[in-house]
């Protein structure tokens, strides 16, 4: 049943879309760039967020990144996956979302993200909102208001 029939898009907490973190796949700032490989090629996804040691959020990391630092000249140096790690490529400039944001900064924030990750207060990371889990809730709202006016 949609979420929306009771409330408008604008009055769904961040909560009832986010997936929580024991079901994200991600790595740690530590790990060698082959294990961020693995772990992104095995999942399926193309970028993955990244831990510390603590479980905090530091940033974010994708095939595309790891893929462009172990090019050389004019081959891949293959050596690199394991001299480097995680920490020397992740992008860490990266917008950060609490459970207290409005879905509406979600919204804002998958525009230009394909998910964003939500932390707590101090720090910790607490899951992801993706953009299909904001866009099946806008597509619900679409249907249920177009239904409405017949
Ligand atoms: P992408 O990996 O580029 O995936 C783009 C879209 O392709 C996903 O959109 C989803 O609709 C589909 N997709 C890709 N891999 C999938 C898989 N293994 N199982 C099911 N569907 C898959 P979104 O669901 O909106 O996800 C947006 C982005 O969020 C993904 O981009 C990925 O970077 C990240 N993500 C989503 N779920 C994740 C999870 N459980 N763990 C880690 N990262 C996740």
């Amino acid at each position: 049943m949609s979420l929306i029939k009771d409330k408008q898009l604008a009055d769904i907490s961040i909560n009832e879309l986010l997936i929580p973190s024991e079901k994200v796949a991600h790595v740690q700032l530590n790990n060698p760039l082959e294990h961020a490989l693995l772990v992104l090629v095995k999942s399926g996804y193309s970028a993955v967020p990244v831990l510390d040691a603590k479980y905090k959020f530091v940033g974010i990391i994708g095939k595309t990144v790891i893929l462009n630092q172990i090019l050389g000249l004019e081959s891949f140096e293959i050596e690199k996956l394991s001299e480097m790690k995680v920490k020397e490529v992740m992008n860490t400039e990266i917008p950060t979302l609490t459970r207290e944001n409005s879905i509406l900064d979600g919204l804002n924030a998958v525009i230009d993200h394909p998910f964003v990750c939500l932390v707590d207060q101090e720090g910790y990371f607490d899951g992801i909102l993706t953009r299909r889990s904001i866009l099946k809730e806008i597509k619900k709202n679409i249907y249920i208001n177009s239904y409405k006016k017949q």
